[in-house]
């Protein structure tokens, strides 16, 4: 496709502060009219965006360490992606999946079925939004089994619908003042390595015994499914400990519960594997994506054993969008943007210059506790190194200081004291190395006991 506008220089820029004039202008017209329910990171308004950069109205080039939360992995203007929507835009725009057929869906059913883990035989189904994905592999789980009852984990994230509500942890902002919530919701313990209160080396063994004790307390034959992020993602990009995914799909096989892998924010290459859970060579039996899946539309999608997907009744699942024609056309652009394998290595690459720039403030400051993560999903906690207690004010600072220098990152976790990095995997190396320098610079800055040793 050739393009209509000039590429957008893949460097940091300040012109104004940040926010700068008109971004501050468009924000408060927007408070005007806008709902005061939505949050932001950064009220700055962007006029366009491309590989690791963001441009604003006020011609400043922002680096984007965010990707929208892990959506614009092959960039928010991927060729592959404009040239895909661009031909189905002029073909057609909507017919609904439930009343006539395109093609597009079923081609990205089959990439979906052949690529996500698992040697067996699968069907896909599509939505649109991950929430959507979530809540339709518990009414799937529901209708294979005959069963009620959902497990879920501490510090899990699902979504923002009723259901996925209650399936997700954090209670403010995402629960408060919205309750009463859909029943039959169970929680389980997450074997988070950093805050296992027996140490690391027990979390697997105890978290599983405590999962158990859970399905016991409730009748483990009452069970219809079984969901895990296999890294979590807003509640602290927390990496399970080794042999915990592995250990919950022997415990899932054992009771007959469906074991379904939410890999809305990790799938899709962002961890260096197109899924997280082939880290661990973890098998789900739904296997749920959206966000990277397609750059930016909205997607998503359920894909799982035949035998489950097919057990819903005929019009049993659906929606006036699910599968949307522009959606499914970005899914395949997307697909030719994964194709080279390039993006994986990206991903990886990632991985090992943030490990190199971050990794030495463990020792080097008094606040960081953790440096986490897989690929382009990377973490920084933050709490006093003796007793681990959270210090979500030097998370807030550090943000602030990275947003003030024009690098855009975000703050997560049940504590909000982990500063959370989820580059595009299109970032180039200078840009990277740019954005982590002035990261590692504001964490030294806004550490309590600075240690002159530490160079960055
Ligand atoms: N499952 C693992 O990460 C969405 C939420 C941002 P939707 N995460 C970003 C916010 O504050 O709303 C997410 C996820 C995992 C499900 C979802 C839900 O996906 O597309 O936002 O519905």
């Amino acid at each position: 496709m050739t393009p209509t506008t000039r590429p957008v220089p893949q460097s940091r820029h300040l012109a104004t502060s940040i926010p700068g004039p008109k971004s501050q202008t468009l924000h408060s017209k927007r408070l005007q009219e806008v709902t005061g329910g939505f949050g932001v990171t950064l009220p700055v308004f962007i006029d366009r965006a491309e590989g690791g950069i963001l441009a604003d109205v006020d011609g400043n080039r922002l680096i984007d360490f965010a990707s929208g939360i892990a959506v614009t992995s092959v960039g928010a203007s991927n060729p592959h992606v404009q040239a895909r929507v661009a031909e189905q835009l002029e073909r057609f725009t909507h017919t609904c999946f439930m009343v006539t057929e395109y093609e597009s869906f079923t081609e990205v059913a089959t990439w979906l079925n052949e690529h996500t883990p698992g040697d067996f035989e699968k069907r896909t189904a599509l939505f649109s939004t991950g929430s959507e994905a979530v809540e339709n592999a518990v009414k799937i789980s529901r209708a294979a089994t005959g069963r009620d009852k959902v497990l879920v984990f501490d510090d899990a994230y699902h979504g923002r619908t009723m259901l996925t509500m209650a399936m997700t942890a954090k209670e403010n902002p995402y629960k408060k003042s919205f309750g009463p919530f859909p029943s039959d919701v169970h929680r389980a313990p997450m074997a988070a390595p950093l805050r296992w209160a027996t140490g690391a080396e027990n979390a697997t063994a105890e978290a599983l015994a405590g999962v158990e004790q859970t399905l016991a307390d409730h009748g483990a034959e009452n069970f219809a499914a079984m969901v895990i992020e296999p890294i979590q993602g807003e509640g602290g990009l927390i990496v399970p400990a080794t042999g915990f995914l592995t250990g919950l799909r022997e415990i899932a096989t054992r009771h007959g519960i469906v074991f379904v892998i939410d890999e809305i924010q990790a799938g899709m290459g962002r961890t260096g594997a197109l899924f997280a859970s082939e880290h661990e060579g973890v098998v789900g039996d739904l296997i749920l994506t959206a966000k990277a899946l397609v750059g930016g539309l909205p997607l998503s999608a359920v894909t799982g054993r035949a035998e489950l997907m097919n057990a819903v009744h005929t019009g049993g699942l659906g929606g006036t969008y699910a599968g949307n024609p522009l959606a499914c056309a970005a899914a395949l652009g997307v697909f030719e943007a994964f194709a080279d394998g390039s993006l994986l290595a990206n991903a990886r690459r990632i991985e090992t210059t943030a490990r190199a720039v971050l990794e030495p403030l463990l020792a080097g400051t008094a606040v960081v506790v953790d440096v986490r993560g897989r690929g382009a999903m990377l973490a920084v906690e933050f709490a006093d190194q003796n007793t681990l207690e959270p210090l979500p004010e030097i998370a807030k600072a550090v943000a602030a200081a990275c947003h003030e220098q024009g690098v855009l990152v975000l703050v997560c976790g049940t504590y909000g004291n982990v500063i959370r990095l989820l580059p595009p995997l299109v970032i180039g190396d200078e840009l990277l190395a740019d954005g982590l320098q002035v990261l590692a610079e504001s964490i030294l800055a806004a550490d309590r006991e600075p240690v002159a040793a530490v160079v960055v």
